[in-house]
């Protein structure tokens, strides 16, 4: 598989015009989760490339950042696709005052109220969403069963779909470790996890195999 072009296409602010919200044929796949879990470096290992903005503070992005990309074979086989990686705000910024909080929030549920389901509130036409689409829920390996992940796991079932979950930063615990907070996610969420790491690059194949499956499809 090879990564043939990565381009920002667009950063869309909650109270900014929504016009900036691709709604195409081009599937998309958002990446969800607290601020800091990983969601920005992520998709840096995904492009290989360091295209997005990471911080070790919470709360980098600040925009629904909509990246298109270019891909060649990978699961699905030989041949030229695109699809719409999506990078949102995190949650739980702690840091912030409670204003900066609801503002990063609120890109978020305005990604997802006019990105993915095809229909803005502000508009009179039904606008068609992407047909194939995905949401990847991202919480830290080290940390399963955080409450507000859970939260955030229930609010997008509700409002999108029900995520995918990716368990972050895995090069940070042991194999023994690993295996148990894995075990943990999946009873947390009654869905198995897909562990990544985006320093060592473990399990970025396997994401991109759900992507390309669900993408190609
Ligand atoms: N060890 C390790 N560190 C990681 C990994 N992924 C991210 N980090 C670090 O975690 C911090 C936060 O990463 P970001 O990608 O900016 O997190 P984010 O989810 O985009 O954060 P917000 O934009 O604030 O919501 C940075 O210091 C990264 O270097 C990983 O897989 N392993
Ligand atoms: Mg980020």
């Amino acid at each position: 598989m090879k990564i043939v072009n990565v381009e920002l296409v667009t950063s869309a602010a909650a109270d900014g015009p929504r016009r900036g919200l691709v709604r195409d044929d081009v599937p998309q796949f958002a990446f969800v989760g607290r601020s800091n879990v990983g969601k920005s470096s992520l998709l840096n290992a995904l492009v290989r490339r360091r295209i997005a903005r990471t911080s070790a503070t919470p709360g980098k992005t600040r925009q629904a950042n909509i990246y298109l990309v270019t891909i060649d074979g990978g699961a699905g086989g030989p041949g030229t696709w695109r699809t719409y990686l999506v990078d949102l705000p995190g949650y739980g910024y702690a840091r912030g005052s409670r204003e900066a909080a609801r503002e990063l929030a609120d890109v978020v549920e305005a990604y997802f109220a006019t990105g993915l389901r095809g229909r803005r509130d502000d508009e009179q036409d039904t606008v068609e969403g992407p047909r194939r689409r995905g949401v990847f829920l991202l919480v830290d390996a080290r940390h399963p069963g955080l409450p507000l992940d859970r939260q955030a796991f229930d609010w997008i079932t509700q409002t999108v779909e029900r995520p995918r979950i990716v368990a972050t930063k895995i090069d940070k615990l042991s194999r023994s470790a690993r295996a148990k907070n894995l075990r943990e996610i999946a009873r947390h969420f009654d869905a198995e996890p897909i562990g990544v790491s985006s320093e060592t690059g473990e399990g970025i194949d396997e994401l991109w195999r759900v992507v390309a499956t669900l993408a190609r499809s």
